[in-house]
């Protein structure tokens, strides 16, 4: 297990302080501490439009996925005929006894028939160290299991090392409104489209979700800062689970934030800040298809 050692400086608190103004005033914000390897979070929330706010106070990457379970379905069913497959067919790949293709057929064996009706429904992107990331999204009753399965420095996802939980959204409505955007993007395959000015301050990202793959994960988006010395791709490599250093700490460039996926037709939201320098739009393993998109802010 890695240390905590993380102490919020005045930096963070200030980010904390003026990030998402752009956020409605009847905004209903869900606070969510990140750490390694927990999520801090209410146990139930209200249905209808919930701004996640999560603050990484570990010293590895996090995201927070957001799947609903089909009714009937249990967090104790997902652990188990969900999350372990996954694990195995990892152990697989990770001792190099079957390549992506192989280990891809393996886990459409091993994972139920239900797990098609297991819903994602958005969450706060990857977020670096100290960093803060928003999302919003609209959210039907029912039980959900959270997520992150990033990886340890050792290869172990966070999922198994704590960050699967569940959280209960109720009937009860939140009565908030969307944001308001001023950048859209539209997710297809394969393709992340953008508009609007990506200037230097705060931004607000509407992401439709126009198409997914058939197979595989569903087309997210990440914003991940570029330096002097980033390969991007290495970054493109890293966004791919199933290679054997994919989403495994430490990440080769700083993220700031996006969104998870969601079904075809919905829209979520995420805020971010941006600075003068060098950033890429990247989608998780379609980044090697070509989800990936560089921008510069002046
Ligand atoms: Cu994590």
């Amino acid at each position: 297990m890695i240390d905590r050692g993380f102490s919020p400086t005045f930096g963070i608190v200030l980010a904390a302080v003026t990030l998402a103004a752009c956020q409605p005033s009847d905004a209903h914000v869900v606070r969510v501490t990140a750490s390694d390897y927990a999520f801090q979070v209410p146990d139930s929330i209200p249905s209808g439009w919930s701004t996640f706010r999560m603050e990484n106070q570990g010293e590895e990457h996090h995201f927070l996925l957001l799947n609903r379970l089909p009714d009937g379905k249990t967090f104790q069913d997902y652990h188990r005929d969900v999350a372990a497959p996954f694990d195995s067919v990892w152990h697989v790949l990770k001792t190099g006894a079957a390549d992506k293709a192989e280990a891809g057929a393996l886990l459409g064996r091993l994972l139920p028939d239900w797990y098609a009706s297991v819903r994602p429904m958005g969450g706060p992107g990857l977020v670096a160290p100290g960093g803060v990331a928003w999302a919003t999204m609209e959210l039907d009753p029912g039980t959900y299991v959270i997520e992150c399965y990033v990886k340890a420095k050792d290869g172990t996802f966070h999922t198994s090392l704590g960050m699967l939980q569940q959280i209960t959204v109720t009937n009860e409505s939140s009565g908030a409104s969307p944001p308001e955007a001023d950048i859209e993007v539209t997710l297809s395959n394969y393709e992340i489209a953008i508009e609007g000015e990506l200037t230097q301050g705060e931004h607000t990202v509407a992401v439709h979700f126009a198409e997914h793959p058939v197979v595989g994960l569903g087309n997210d988006v990440h914003v991940v800062r570029l330096e002097a010395g980033t390969d991007l791709d290495e970054v493109v490599s890293w966004m791919d689970w199933m290679n054997v250093d994919g989403l495994r700490a430490p990440a080769p460039a700083r993220f700031v934030g996006g969104t998870q996926e969601m079904p075809v037709g919905y829209t979520a939201y995420f805020t971010i800040e941006l600075l003068p320098g060098r950033y890429a739009w990247i989608s998780e393993a379609p980044a090697a298809l070509g989800m990936v998109k560089e921008f510069t802010v002046r």
